[in-house]
């Protein structure tokens, strides 16, 4: 077997993608070297972790590569084997640091045996190659631990990219950078039984909450509260630059650096909810969003003519027509396509090769026109929360389906659309993620003037769901957040929505229906943990599942 990796709703025949490539077009050479990297940091944890009793804690910079390492991995986020032949590089030099500080802290060299994730070592880059199909997924034989510690590390790698937003807006969180270690550390102990995985894996939601919340507050200091707002889905006159991804801060150096250059700046994605944002709003050049959930770019990219700049996943291999237009920078990358880098001793990255080249394009043609509504985060709904109180207790609304994730090329996803469309006029569907695409631009009405769609924004975002359900849990008095009427009725593709979903169980959130289909890395045996515990449940047929929710099952 060339690769294995399962870690997305793709994996082919919900089985696992081992042939030449992945679906999602991951070259095995590169499902390889990811799973090396993943190997090489488990290594740097559980010197971490041998450092915990001495009180030693990765420090800033080496946390960060951490997160960047493990963010880069995310389905869809890097295609790039040079790339990942310089992290693992690096991973070695941090391991070997972190294994230096941590024996200076203890007092004394750590002489006791090792897992190898610890201890294996590379001459050069060609034993990376001869390494890495040994390392992968099925290393761990008990089906059972080797899906708790791939939900563990799945979740992890959804947190790790959370908190790598966050740390960009100066909001590090060591708490986070603590448990990756822990968490990352715990995959190597063959002796951990399944409850103690169990237990890691909802650790993991707390701190999914905690990253979560670092990245809301790093977002919101630095560009003010998400504000209900119509977005134009039309196009302008001038050539553009389309931004997709989930980075806010790479948004607002590129709106800053191409103000004044008569180039015009459009979402795409994920990053749609930027328009939401009081600071970005105040452009003029930002013309509004382009296009559709990222498994739509080929074609989108194609008619919009002008330069695209991925600044996180979801990137589908791209055709050679509009390749040359196609950037990537932070944790994203392409073979082939031109990576933006950091900026040097502190300063913005420098996207003036992007805007030279959108000065050479023709402007977008127009595939849509009107408008979509957003920006429902937790501050904007906590500001009509008296409207939405009095509105639940008159049954002008009887419930809540929170219908957020991603979005993906499967058929099966046409699911979410006629959901959206037969809930009865009296739901509300709370959103955030690419998810909503499969919606966001039917006419489903409103409820006294509250929109039957809330877009609370990227999957991050996730998380002011959580803040007004636990708000509404206090405001009508309940014990148990499963008394609210809210449902949950989650699309997934990637490993953000692993962690978001680890977050709600943490909360207490009980019975989620799941699709398209349940995570392949989901033994029988935890699927049926997970079902007996938290009542996850696979989506059904569109009429059984909306009599069920509107029956609060
Ligand atoms: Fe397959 Fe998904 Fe892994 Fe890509 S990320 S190789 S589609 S399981
Ligand atoms: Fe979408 Fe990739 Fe997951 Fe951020 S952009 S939700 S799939």
């Amino acid at each position: 077997m060339s690769m294995f990796c399962y870690q997305c709703q793709e994996a082919l025949g919900n089985t696992g993608c081992n042939k030449k490539a992945g679906m999602c077009g991951k070259p095995e050479k590169v499902a390889n070297l990811q799973d090396l990297l993943i190997f090489v940091l488990k290594g740097i944890a559980v010197y971490g972790e041998k450092g915990k009793e001495a009180g030693f804690q990765l420090d800033e910079q080496s946390g960060k590569f951490l997160m960047e390492s493990l963010f880069s991995t995310i389905t869809n986020a890097n295609f790039d084997a040079q790339r990942f032949e310089s992290l693992i590089k690096e991973a070695l030099q941090v391991r070997a640091d972190v294994k230096a500080a941590v024996e200076a802290k203890l007092g004394k060299v750590i002489d006791e045996a090792l897992p190898e994730a610890a201890t294996w070592s590379a001459e050069d880059v060609s034993a990376f190659y001869e390494k890495a199909p040994q390392v992968g997924v099925l290393a761990t034989e008990n089906e059972d631990v080797r899906s708790l510690c791939e939900l563990l590390t799945y979740g992890m790698k959804g947190m790790a990219a959370y908190g790598d937003h966050a740390t960009v807006l100066k909001k590090y969180n060591q708490n986070v950078v603590d448990f990756l270690v822990k968490g990352l550390a715990a995959t190597t102990n063959d002796n951990l039984s399944v409850d103690e995985l169990v237990a890691l894996v909802l650790e993991c939601g707390q701190n999914g909450v905690e990253a979560m919340a670092s990245l809301d507050a790093a977002n919101t200091e630095a560009y003010g509260h998400p504000e209900p707002t119509q977005v134009n889905i039309g196009v302008g006159t001038n050539p553009g630059i389309l931004i997709s991804g989930h980075d806010l801060k790479d948004m607002e150096e590129l709106l800053k650096q191409t103000e004044g250059t008569g180039i015009d700046v459009y979402t795409h994605s994920e990053m749609l909810p930027a328009n939401y944002y009081p600071a970005f709003k105040k452009y003029d050049h930002f013309v509004g969003n382009y296009g559709n959930a990222w498994w739509k770019q080929q074609s989108e990219f194609e008619s919009f003519h002008g330069p695209i700049l991925f600044t996180t996943n979801c990137i589908v291999p791209p055709k050679n027509s509009y390749k040359n237009r196609l950037f990537t920078t932070g944790s994203s990358g392409y073979p082939g396509c031109t990576h933006i880098p950091e900026g040097e001793n502190g300063q913005p990255k420098d996207f003036s090769a992007i805007i030279e080249l959108a000065k050479t394009c023709q402007p977008p043609t127009e595939i849509e026109h009107g408008t979509i509504t957003g920006g429902f985060a937790h501050e904007a709904v906590m500001g009509v929360a008296d409207k939405v109180v009095e509105a639940v207790k008159s049954g002008a609304i009887k419930r809540f389906v929170v219908m957020g994730g991603c979005d993906g090329r499967q058929k099966g996803r046409g699911y979410f659309t006629d959901v959206a469309k037969q809930l009865p006029q009296d739901s509300i569907i709370l959103t955030a993620g690419c998810a909503k695409y499969r919606y966001n631009k039917l006419d489903l009405g409103d409820i006294g003037g509250i929109p039957r769609v809330l877009d609370a924004g990227q999957c991050n975002d996730s998380y002011s769901l959580a803040v007004i359900a636990l708000k509404l849990k206090e405001v009508f008095g309940l014990d148990d957040i499963n008394d609210l009427p809210i449902s949950y009725d989650i699309g997934w593709y990637e490993q953000k929505a692993v962690i978001v979903l680890l977050a709600l169980l943490y909360l207490g959130v009980k019975h989620i229906r799941l699709g398209p289909t349940l995570p392949a890395f989901l033994s029988p045996n935890v699927a049926k943990v997970l079902v007996e515990n938290f009542d996850i449940k696979p989506i059904g047929t569109v009429e059984d599942d909306v009599t069920a929710i509107m029956a609060g099952n």
